[in-house]
């Protein structure tokens, strides 16, 4: 089954082409500075926003209608591997991340979940082989599901607290089955709404031995990604504790973690922060824990995390700048943590959002160079 029809692999054609399904800037084996653009770049397609999502936003339904969709969960899901892989292989692409649930259904109980994690992460080992596509990181949703309404390794809930540090060990075998370079944490509802019901300091205290417990599994397993904490100021919570690099930074010292975890910066948390990204990857240079970006860009006018594909040459000229003084971000990457519009219900506009981002970031190391 061909999933994205009509279009063979994206090739580099220059500026002056008038074909859309190509690069006009990113061209892989170039070299700047001395070393290929796709090296300097290291492009990873996010599951979630590409694969899995269905179209729906804050006021209503999906709109997309995937090739892909099973008349099952577990076949949907199937399909979804060989697509996605489909994709990345056209789009010269040659890492990925993914949450837990971005990959396979749920089910009814945590045992289920983790059977059908098995049995998807399976058919993803045998196409990283085939392809040589690699794994940049993955990361465990601990705040889509009802339990964690009230934080999940922030949680004062004991079975909250377990189950959420359950997920994290499996994401944590998954990244050593799949040989992955990284591992994230956005703590989605790690935060608060008011400090009359908050006890911060309990909270933070709950976390920092959740982030101690992740580094000893992952030493006692003998595999250890970088590690990496993805700062976000608010959404879903009024308040994330995670507010940006500078109040991540402050967390990791205190709690005797700073030597472990490094960062995954995002565009659009920036912004939402009232920084520009390049401040936030100068402020990471800094203590030294510029770790991965989720490259996307925020929509001004409406002001939420809108997760755009990058489109801002400026914005992405300034970023290559900071990532180049930093001698790069291996073994981190650039993540495209970015979504079509639901209006985009066309497959092959998955395409093209990506070819607009790889380009902007190609043009943006060319003019930082
Ligand atoms: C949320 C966000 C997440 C993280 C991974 O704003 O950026 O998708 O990148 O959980
Ligand atoms: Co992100």
């Amino acid at each position: 089954m061909i999933y994205f029809p009509g279009v063979d692999k994206i090739e580099y054609e220059g500026k002056s082409t008038d074909n859309m399904f190509a690069f006009r800037h990113y061209n892989p084996e170039e070299y700047v500075l001395g070393k290929k653009m796709k090296d300097h770049l290291r492009f990873a397609v996010a599951y979630w926003h590409t694969i899995t999502y269905e179209g729906a936003d804050q006021f209503g339904v999906g709109t997309f209608h995937r090739n892909w969709y099973g008349s099952t969960p577990m076949e949907t899901a199937k399909n979804r591997v060989d697509a996605f892989f489909e994709l990345l292989t056209k789009l010269q692409v040659e890492y990925f991340c993914f949450h837990d649930v971005d990959i396979a259904p749920q089910g009814n109980s945590l045992k289920e979940f983790f059977d059908n994690l098995d049995e998807i992460t399976d058919l993803i080992k045998e196409k990283m082989d085939e392809t040589g596509i690699k794994l940049l990181w993955n990361t465990a949703n601990m705040f889509s599901h009802p339990r964690y309404m009230n934080g999940a390794a922030t949680s004062n809930e004991a079975d909250v607290y377990a189950c959420a540090a359950a997920q994290v060990k499996k994401g944590l075998d998954i990244n050593k089955k799949l040989s992955g370079e990284n591992y994230v944490f956005w703590g989605g509802r790690e935060g608060y709404e008011s400090l009359l019901n908050t006890n911060l300091e309990l909270e933070q205290q709950n976390i920092a031995k959740f982030f101690h417990m992740a580094v000893e599994y992952a030493e006692k397993i003998g595999h250890k990604p970088q590690f990496l904490i993805e700062p976000k100021p608010k959404e879903p919570t009024t308040h994330q504790y995670d507010y940006d690099a500078a109040t991540t930074v402050a967390f990791l010292q205190k709690y005797d973690l700073i030597q472990d975890f490094k960062l995954n910066l995002e565009g659009n948390h920036a912004t939402l922060a009232g920084h520009t990204f390049d401040h936030e990857l100068a402020i990471a240079r800094l203590y030294n824990v510029l770790g991965s970006i989720d490259a996307n860009h925020d929509e001004k006018i409406l002001g939420w995390d809108t997760d755009e594909f990058p489109h801002d040459l400026l914005t992405a000229t300034l970023a290559m700048y900071q990532i180049l003084e930093n001698g790069g971000l291996e073994p981190g990457g650039i993540n495209f943590d970015a979504k079509l519009r639901r209006t985009s219900i066309e497959p092959n506009d998955l395409l093209l959002g990506h070819i607009l981002g790889m380009d902007t970031f190609a043009r943006g190391l060319k003019a930082a160079a």
